[in-house]
């Protein structure tokens, strides 16, 4: 077997940029205050950082509305800013992605911005217009995932563009090869300055039908639903033509030694694990994300590993992922208790850990009073839940009022707990989540079954989870009470390593160990 990757052994850090740290005390976080923090993310144990969006951008959506694909958002810094963040990081053994935001640029960008001039423009084809439909309004039915039809008017050229998110994000027309070289240029134009990947923003909507077919109804779709949507999107995601955009994106980073292609995918795994493509030559890792929205119970848990172990293609490394920007934190989902065990869990799976900010210190969803939201996805359908400014607060870093985030007013709120849920005070508390956080990234970075091993034995037992790593002469038992109850499992006998709750290292298990309420525990197994 070839030498595995670094991003095979490694764990990847999500930041978003406006949250992390703040040093011209904006109130909005920058890349000098994440440079300033790079020694958490060492001490914490992971191996590369991911930065949300921080190009050129209105922030209709945060970023991921890009109006100049190669320069930095002056809110952000500078592209020396930059270059020192990615020589800070490198220095300490840090790789550093981006977000690449291919799938729509700004409204504001150069591009669109002459594309909408005239229907003879150079750049007309670079967006997706179309005429109305033959009875006049939209082309077709087609939803933005920010509520309300995909398609907005222009009165001035007599046609619709189509926007898969806002109006300000307007899709680009990946058909179009000029489109794909200009874009192959941003990734190049990054790879040279020593970026070592990316993750990609929703990779499987690029390309859409080219009949521009009416989507059928969803069944399973509810209000309020992050789940599902209204219409199956039978014709703007997903298509057989998305593969061959991935497989060339994947060659573009290749020209160049150890990058990472990285693609957020929502779908189920059966098709997620196209996206590794064919012979492997599609992203690296295809984000599976079946662990948000999961029911947390172990029959349940160990079902869905069972599930995507089994539809992995021979040769494809599995990744694991908690939470993200769009998603309520893993703690408001499941309890503080259970966020130990799922640490744990995803510590310890077989596959490539993403953890995303504060998810180490146990961070929860934030309340956003109504007059203090800014996600478009809640101002534009309030009420519904949509919104994911809970997830997206600053970071605290310490319990004084800026949370040692900003010297100024943060643009969301700091969690009313940072009193107790900052990094400072979780420091001083061997039992807080920053030190589990840290002893499981050290017990996997140390063993090679935990990073490299096989999974095995996995099975739940009422409420217990369990599974064995093995590799290199080791095998470690990972048992976990997804429970409110006590538990006892049999047929383990060695030495605990580590407890969630953080007492029993050492401890000689004679062959059945009794789990608290919420406890995980890894043993090694006795030869
Ligand atoms: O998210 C894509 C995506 O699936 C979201 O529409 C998700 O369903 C929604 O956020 C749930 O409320 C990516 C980015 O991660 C997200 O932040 C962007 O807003 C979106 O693409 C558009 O670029």
């Amino acid at each position: 077997m070839a030498e595995p990757a670094w991003w095979q052994r490694g764990i990847i850090y999500q930041i978003y940029p406006r949250s992390f740290g703040d040093l011209d005390g904006d109130g909005i976080g920058d890349l000098a205050g994440i440079a300033a923090r790079l020694d958490h993310l060492v001490r914490l144990g992971v191996d590369a950082l991911w930065l949300s969006p921080i190009y050129p951008s209105p922030m209709a959506d945060f970023g991921y509305d890009v109006a100049d694909y190669e320069g930095i958002d002056p809110i952000f810094g500078t592209l020396a800013d930059f270059d020192a963040l990615v020589a800070a990081a490198h220095a300490r053994g840090l790789r550093v992605l981006l977000d690449f935001v291919p799938n729509h640029s700004s409204d504001r960008h150069p591009w669109f911005l002459e594309s909408r001039t005239s229907r003879s423009a150079p750049r007309r084809r670079w967006y997706v217009w179309r005429d109305p439909a033959p009875g006049g309004g939209p082309p077709n039915n087609w939803l933005s995932h920010f509520g309300g039809g995909a398609w907005a008017w222009d009165q001035a050229t007599g046609q619709y563009y189509l926007h898969s998110f806002l109006k300000e994000q307007p899709d680009l027309n990946w058909r179009n090869p000029e489109v794909r070289r200009a874009m192959y240029g941003a990734l190049r134009f990054w790879l040279a300055r020593g970026v070592d990947g990316f993750r990609v923003d929703v990779l499987w909507l690029l390309m859409k039908d080219a009949l521009f077919r009416d989507n059928p109804p969803n069944p399973a779709w509810k209000p309020g639903d992050r789940e599902h949507d209204r219409l199956l999107p039978l014709h703007d995601a997903d298509q057989p033509e998305t593969l061959d955009l991935v497989m060339e994106m994947r060659a573009v980073l290749d020209e160049y030694p150890d990058r990472v292609l990285i693609g957020e995918i929502y779908l189920p795994v059966e098709r997620l694990v196209a996206y590794y493509g064919r012979d492997l030559k599609g992203a690296h890792l295809p984000f599976n994300f079946q662990l948000i929205g999961a029911a947390w119970n172990a029959a349940n848990i160990a079902r869905l590993v069972a599930e995507y172990e089994a539809a992995l293609p021979a040769g494809a490394w599995p990744n694991w992922v908690l939470g993200n920007h769009d998603q309520h934190r893993i703690a408001t989902r499941i309890g503080a208790a259970q966020a130990r065990v799922a640490a744990m869990l995803l510590l310890t799976l077989r596959g490539t850990p993403t953890i995303y900010y504060g998810e180490e210190l146990g961070l929860t969803d934030v309340p956003i009073p109504p007059e203090a939201v800014w996600d478009p996805a809640e101002r534009n359908e309030p009420g519904l839940g949509l919104g994911r400014d809970p997830e997206r607060t600053p970071m605290p870093w310490d319990g004084t009022p800026g949370a040692g985030f900003t010297t100024g007013t943060p643009w969301l709120p700091v969690g009313a707990d940072r009193d107790v849920l900052n990094v400072a005070a979780e420091e001083r508390d061997p039992a807080s989540m920053l030190h589990l956080y840290r002893a499981l990234t050290g017990l996997r970075r140390g063993s090679e079954a935990l990073t490299l091993g096989a999974l095995e034995g996995l099975r739940a037992e009422g409420e217990v989870l369990r599974y064995v790593r093995r590799g290199a002469g080791e095998r470690l038992a990972v048992l976990l009470n997804l429970g409110h109850a006590p538990q006892s499992v049999a047929e383990v006998a060695g030495e605990v390593l580590l407890s969630t709750h953080g007492d029993r290292p050492g401890e000689a298990v004679p062959g059945t160990l009794p789990l608290r309420p919420a406890e995980g525990v890894v043993m090694r197994l006795a030869a």
